[in-house]
């Protein structure tokens, strides 16, 4: 049996793109039961839709599997399967995925090109419907599936999860593994999380699980990866992307053994993990450093009390501080999430929200401009839905902001401040090029930590007051003359152009002495530490 694994495609332009693991965990599991797949990264292979669909359609499969993680890929989906019949294919076309879990009922509904969706943790239920391809009769026992029958939509009951992560085979890798930039990989130690943030539907994809929040691979079966990423793919950087890589005391003591078994082993690489503030312990980040971590992303969200409160998020602003504090003092770069925009906002809490960020200089684009998501299947889409704020577009979700300046607020911190996004990514590229000098270390940069860590205060205070500015006018303006508007407009823009244009030169001018040590460095062949 043939089988085609698709990434469903999604608009690249509105967000970076990255390696499908669903994809490369069912390929491989796939593979291990005989049957033969070839998986397709539309966005990271650039295959426009008519190319990717040619080479469907060339190929002869028996079944096309399309994974949609986002409620964004959902519409064009229905696109792309419908040309695939009109070409003439027979394959059965399955979908799968974090978004098309939720919507399998509206996905069969509206996009009759398709036959069924795998709902969930796609291993088992996959290999079952593969199959029993041509005995639609079975379907109705396969657990996790939606399909049609005699004109009905039917949904089997949930399957259970998977109770040992560690009997997967390790996802199928190939040239798109490396997209990040050469070789950095992604890798997922854990499926779920424990906790049950009102916006995020981590937690209803789990629930479905029997209650089992967190699974997770042993260190030893995480090591055997690791080291084939070192060894088979030279990789010198990898981001483990778990939702929760740290999940309370079980997850640290397994960070723990990780870490000393990576030490012990002399496996040089560095790493980044994502957590929450109060998964950080000065003691066992240090461990973690030492073992290569270098880069740690936080799921900090606000700043506010109320709004962590309503976000069910489990944390306190003080946690927040002394985790960014001690990843800080240990000389790690951090990235945080952050919500700045949530139906209920008021411009006292986008204060102390800027406040916050300004304290611990993180204000960036993403920080400011991010307005919460609403996701099928999280309690926030409930919350909504219940007192009549939820606005529903297609497949999308969104919401009526409770105060009408809010409105106002964010469409001017979208329109003004995406440029910014060029001074984030900026900042970002350059930080992953210092972090990486670090492990393999080719040339003494103390100085350009410096000139960066100054650069990188200059922009958020830069943004901080453009912010400020925004938000002082959305609140004293419910309703704004146009005159008065537009000079805002004029003024704001004028400024943002020439604070952009200024970081960016000291990041050009940076980004060009690091270039020239390494360059110096290769020349004398050495790459000891200095
Ligand atoms: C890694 C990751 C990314 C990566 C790579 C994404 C990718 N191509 O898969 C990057 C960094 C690019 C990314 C970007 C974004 N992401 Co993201 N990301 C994740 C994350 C943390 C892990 C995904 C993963 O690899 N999991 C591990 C694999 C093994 O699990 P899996 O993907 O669920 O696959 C299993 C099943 O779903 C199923 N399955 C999957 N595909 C298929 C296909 C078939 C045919 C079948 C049968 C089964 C099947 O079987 C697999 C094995 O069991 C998830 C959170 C999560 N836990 O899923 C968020 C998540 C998918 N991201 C999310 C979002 C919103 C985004 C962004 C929009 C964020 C942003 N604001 O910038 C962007 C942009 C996306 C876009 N372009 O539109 C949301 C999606 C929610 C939604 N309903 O839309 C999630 C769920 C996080 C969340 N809270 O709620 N993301
Ligand atoms: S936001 Fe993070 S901590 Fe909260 S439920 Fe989702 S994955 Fe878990």
């Amino acid at each position: 049996m043939r089988i085609a694994l698709v990434t469903a495609p999604y608009d690249t332009a509105l967000f970076r793109s990255g390696e499908n693991l669903g994809i490369k965990y069912l390929a491989a599991y796939l593979e291990q039961k005989g049957m033969q797949v070839d998986t397709f990264e539309p966005a990271l292979e650039s295959l426009s839709d008519a190319e990717l669909v040619g080479r469907l359609v060339s190929e002869h499969y028996d079944a096309i599997g399309f994974s949609v993680t986002f409620d964004s890929a959902c519409s064009s989906l229905a696109e792309t399967a419908h040309l695939l019949r009109l070409r003439g294919c027979h394959a059965h076309i399955t979908l799968g995925g974090h978004s098309a879990s939720f919507n399998a009922r509206d996905l069969l509904e509206r996009i009759t090109d398709i036959d069924s969706v795998v709902r969930f943790e796609g291993e088992l239920t996959l290999l079952d419907l593969l199959s029993h391809l041509d005995e639609p009769e079975v379907w109705h026992d396969i657990a996790g599936l939606s399909f049609r029958s005699d004109g009905r939509i039917v949904s089997t009951p949930d399957r259970g999860p998977l109770p040992d992560l560690d009997v997967l085979p390790y996802p199928k890798r190939d040239s798109t593994s490396r997209h990040l930039g050469d070789p950095h990989f992604m890798m997922t130690t854990s499926r779920g999380c424990p906790h049950h943030c009102t916006f995020c539907s981590v937690p209803a994809f789990n629930s479905s699980h029997n209650g089992v929040a967190w699974r997770f691979r042993t260190v030893p079966n995480m090591i055997g990866e690791v080291e084939y990423l070192l060894h088979r793919w030279d990789a010198k950087a990898i981001s483990f992307i778990d939702d929760e890589f740290l999940s309370g005391k079980t997850g640290r003591q397994r960070a723990a053994e990780f870490a000393t078994e990576i030490l012990h082993r002399d496996l040089r690489f560095i790493w980044s993990v994502e957590c929450r503030a109060t998964d950080v312990e000065r003691d066992l980040f240090q461990l973690l450093h030492r073992a290569g971590l270098q880069h740690v992303f936080i799921g900090v969200e606000s700043a506010s009390p109320e709004i962590l409160r309503r976000f069910r998020k489990g944390t306190t602003p003080r946690q927040n501080y002394d985790a960014i504090s001690i990843i800080r003092n240990l000389g790690l770069s951090i990235a945080i999430g952050f919500i700045m925009f949530d139906p209920w906002t008021t411009f006292e809490q986008l204060q102390t929200n800027l406040v916050f960020l300004a304290d611990t200089q993180l204000t960036t684009y993403k920080a400011v401009a991010n307005k919460v998501s609403v996701y099928r299947g999280s309690e926030l889409e409930k919350q909504l839905s219940r007192n009549g704020k939820l606005v529903v577009s297609g497949f999308m979700r969104d919401f009526t902001f409770e105060d009408p300046r809010m409105s106002l607020a964010y469409s001017l911190v979208r329109t003004h401040l995406k440029p910014w996004n060029a001074v984030d990514q900026g900042i970002k590229r350059l930080e992953f090029a210092l972090d990486s000098i670090d492990a393999i270390p080719v040339a003494s940069i103390a100085d350009l930590r410096e000139d960066f860590g100054y650069c990188l205060r200059n922009a958020s205070a830069s943004l901080t007051l453009l912010f400020g500015s925004i938000i002082e006018f959305a609140r004293g303006s419910p309703y704004p003359d146009e005159m008065s508007r537009r000079r805002f407009n004029d003024d704001v823009e004028r400024e943002v152009g020439h604070k952009k244009q200024a970081i960016l030169l000291e990041l050009d001018g940076l980004q060009a002495k690091l270039t020239q040590k390494k360059a110096a460095q290769d020349q004398r062949g050495d790459s000891t530490p200095q």
